[in-house]
């Protein structure tokens, strides 16, 4: 059964991948396994329809056959079970593998997010100026720890797992920001997750969208 991810009509990241349908693609791609996208607008995901395969009213969802998910990281992790090449087979590195991604989405995207709302949803508040470097230094603290356990290893812990495609699909969102750069291990950690072929089949339709979208009508 081929299943069907919702993402964005009209994303705002203008293609650059850093949506959360692009973690589900990459999943996807990773474990071969063929979808299609169902694309929504801002308000058709706020309708009933929509909210009945999301509570909250956003992208992305998943569904195959009887079964409907919300959340990026449950997607990913019932994507990774179901298809080889994504977790480990020796039951702790596979445990150990889902910490890794319950830690890049409860560990290291929070302060990440902080950013984004600092700058982007309330970037013209009198208390940003002293706000930012606050969340700066949040963001720093967690990179300097998550650099020094990678230290020279390719990946988090022994092969590439999606424990690894949780984090780098994170890591990802700062790359504007230039704070990976301050990291050279992580910004060629995230680098090396780029260089996937299964990333770059992942980027490259969700480029496509984007693409197709600001055509000439
Ligand atoms: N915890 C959920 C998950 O991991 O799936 C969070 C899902 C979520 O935040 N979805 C966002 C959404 O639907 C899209 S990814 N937002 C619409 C809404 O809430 O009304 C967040 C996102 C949006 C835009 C950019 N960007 O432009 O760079 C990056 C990430």
């Amino acid at each position: 059964m081929i299943p069907t991810i919702t993402a964005f009509e009209r994303s705002p990241d203008r293609g650059k991948g850093l949506a959360r349908d692009m973690r589900v693609r990459w999943a996807l791609e990773e474990a071969g396994q063929p979808y299609e996208v169902r694309l929504v607008s801002f308000s058709a995901m706020k309708e009933p329809a929509h909210r009945a395969l999301h509570p909250f009213g956003q992208i992305p969802t998943y569904e195959e056959g009887n079964l409907a998910l919300f959340e990026s990281g449950a997607i990913v992790l019932h994507i990774a079970e179901h298809h080889a090449g994504l977790l480990p087979d020796e039951a702790n590195a596979r445990a150990r593998a889902i910490a890794w991604m319950f830690a890049a989405v409860n560990t290291v995207e929070p302060p990440i997010l902080e950013l984004q709302t600092a700058k982007l949803l309330e970037g013209d508040k009198p208390w940003t100026e002293q706000r930012l470097p606050l969340v700066l230094d949040r963001i720093r603290h967690r990179l300097g720890e998550l650099s020094v356990r990678l230290g020279d290893a390719d990946w988090l812990d022994g092969a590439f797992s999606v424990g690894d495609l949780m984090m780098i699909g994170v890591l990802l969102r700062l790359r504007a920001s230039g704070l990976l750069d301050e990291y050279p291990n992580l910004a060629a950690y995230v680098a090396r997750g780029e260089a996937r072929p299964a990333y770059k089949r992942a980027f490259a339709s969700q480029w496509a969208v984007f693409a197709g979208s600001r055509l000439p009508t």
